[in-house]
């Protein structure tokens, strides 16, 4: 595992900063989610819950959205933190590996239940894979997220 930060935490929070795999691996053990195939049969790895790292963070009051950003493929989502509270996981180990890019890594963003695509907030195209960074704000942030059937073919075809 590389002791580089994967994950960035910005915007109307307490305390921004940036976690690497240890700093992740070191957050509380109720925090720890072993295994997101319970939640995904089809999907794979270990991490925390995004509660977690709430905790560490300390959102600001008027933190209403945080918007999931992955640069490497520039794919954004802005979702109301209230929904998303309790829902959100973030994915980063296989076993003691790194979670590959395949499976979305090294950071990946799931929601436990999520509904189909493009039907809620808290959809399938919310799952963000490369995650890079995690953004508070008050108003909804950048959403890239496909709207129509049309876009959401193109942008699995590109896959
Ligand atoms: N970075 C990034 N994350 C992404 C996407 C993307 O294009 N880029 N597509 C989203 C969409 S539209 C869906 S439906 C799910 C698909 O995840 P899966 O391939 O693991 O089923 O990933 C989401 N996460
Ligand atoms: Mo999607």
């Amino acid at each position: 595992m590389t002791d580089a930060p994967i994950l960035i935490i910005d915007g109307l929070v307490s305390r921004p900063r940036t976690f690497t795999p240890r700093d992740l691996d070191e957050l509380p053990e109720e925090g720890k989610v072993p295994d997101v195939s319970r939640y995904h049969p089809n999907r794979r790895g270990s991490g925390v819950t995004l509660e977690a790292i709430l905790s560490e963070v300390g959102p600001k009051p008027e933190a209403n959205y945080l918007t999931l950003h992955a640069d490497r493929d520039d794919f954004h989502v802005s979702i109301p933190l209230n929904a998303v509270r309790g829902e959100g996981i973030v994915v980063y180990r296989l076993g003691e590996r790194e979670l590959d890019l395949k499976d979305g890594g090294p950071v990946r963003f799931l929601i436990k239940d999520p509904t189909a695509c493009h039907s809620s907030e808290l959809d399938d195209c919310a799952n963000v894979k490369f995650l890079s960074r995690i953004e508070f704000s008050e108003r909804k942030g950048l959403d890239t997220r496909p709207t129509t059937e049309d876009e959401h073919a193109a942008l699995h075809e590109g896959e």
